[in-house]
């Protein structure tokens, strides 16, 4: 088992003759792109899988987070989190916006509803919040301040697809919602993206910015961008709607598994499954406490000199990186709980296929090493 690499995802995909018959199709039809059939139909199965009203596919999320940005008029000043993946900020800096960091909550690792008030200036227009690893943000909370403050709010949910709150998709909330369909995510197309609207005219906005701008064969609204996604990705998105409930069915076994195995390790800490929350386990973060043996980058290490590919998720905080760092808002001290975690977050694999004998592995040698 030693030789054999354990990542910390892989992507779920349908059996290939099921996909074969959509390409023999694409094949024969020669529609490869540009709002084809599949295309067409994966939007409508999609808004109904998810149950929210206007969908709009994109080649990735990125694409999908910097045009969210643009059909809103996002400008001047957007407070964010500092604890995601770099292409939540990477997508203000895309739109010209000064991002501005505010702190995460250590119970969540969502952006602190609490510290967004002192961080609102003459220039902030909209609050950018990241559902991390799939656990919502303090939605009430957050829209309350929008409201107060006259404020967007998009939601970054690339980690929380199929995520429910108190029966309710996750991506009914906030002006905006943007999701990932990347190989690594828990609902893929390849790569692929969508933004959830609740208004036909902004989704037409948005079909129209992801299309350049076109609003029909002779006119253009607005300068847009190339985002489309196409009939191949739309396909396997077709597909992948008969199989994700099994899926995160799956990882929902490995999660409770691990939680199982992973129970009363010294320095070792895990989240329980929030209340009224249908969670997806995207992900499988622990915290690598200060009485755990050795540190979390060591334990990282020695995971994968065995095979174990773990990640550290999100380390460095993307305040760190060298286009964010000398900002105001980067600065330590404001970000003091996002340092802290992202110094002790190590995410341990977690994937519908992942054997039962992978993850006692993984935990036997969380155990071992925690002895030496
Ligand atoms: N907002 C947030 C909060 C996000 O997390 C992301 C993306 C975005 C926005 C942007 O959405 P997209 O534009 O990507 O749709 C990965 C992904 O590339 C990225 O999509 C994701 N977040 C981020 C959290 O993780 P890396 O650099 O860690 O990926 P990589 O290539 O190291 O893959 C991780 C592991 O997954 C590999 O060790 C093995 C496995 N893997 C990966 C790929 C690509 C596979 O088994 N097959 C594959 O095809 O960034």
């Amino acid at each position: 088992m030693k030789s054999k690499k354990i990542y910390v995802t892989r992507p779920s995909l349908p059996p290939l003759e099921e996909f074969l018959n959509y390409l023999e199709d694409i094949w024969e039809t020669k529609w490869l792109t540009n709002n084809g059939k599949y295309h067409r139909e994966f939007e409508e199965k999609l808004a109904e899988y998810l149950g929210v009203n206007f969908v709009s596919l994109f080649a990735n999320g990125t694409l999908a987070l910097i045009t969210a940005l643009q059909v809103l008029k996002i400008t001047g000043e957007v407070i964010t989190t500092p604890y995601s993946f770099v292409a939540t900020t990477h997508s203000l800096f895309w739109n010209s916006i000064k991002p501005v960091f505010v702190d995460i909550e250590e119970n969540s690792f969502n952006i602190d509803p609490e510290k967004i008030e002192s961080a609102i200036t003459p220039k902030t227009t909209a609050i950018l919040p990241v559902h991390v690893y799939g656990y919502p943000c303090n939605i009430e909370k957050i829209q309350e301040i929008a409201d107060i403050y006259g404020l967007k709010v998009i939601y970054d949910a690339a980690h929380a697809f199929g995520v429910k709150v108190k029966g309710h998709s996750i991506a009914e909330f906030g002006d905006l919602t943007v999701l990932s369909f990347h190989a690594t995510k828990v609902f893929t197309t390849f790569e692929g993206g969508a933004i959830i609207s609740h208004d036909e005219k902004i989704k037409k906005r948005i079909d129209f910015l992801k299309n350049f701008g076109f609003a029909g064969e002779t006119k253009v609204v607005q300068p847009g961008i190339n985002a489309k996604m196409n009939e191949f990705q739309a396909a396997l998105g077709l597909l992948q709607l008969k199989y994700i409930e099994d899926n995160i069915k799956k990882r929902k076994k490995i999660a409770n598994l691990y939680r199982k195995k992973l129970k009363g390790i010294r320095g070792i800490k895990y989240f329980e499954d929030k209340k009224d929350v249908k969670h997806n386990y995207s992900y499988f973060p622990i915290l690598v406490e200060e009485d755990y043996s050795i540190s979390r980058d060591e334990l990282y290490e020695r995971l994968k000199s065995n095979g174990f590919y773990v990640r550290r998720y999100f380390y460095p905080l993307i305040s760190e990186f060298s286009p964010y760092k000398s900002l105001p808002t980067s600065d330590r001290d404001n970000l003091k709980n996002a340092y802290e975690i992202s110094r002790k977050i190590l995410c341990l694999p977690i994937y519908p296929e992942l054997e039962e004998k992978e993850i006692e592995r993984v935990v036997e040698l969380i155990i071992l090493y925690n002895k030496r």
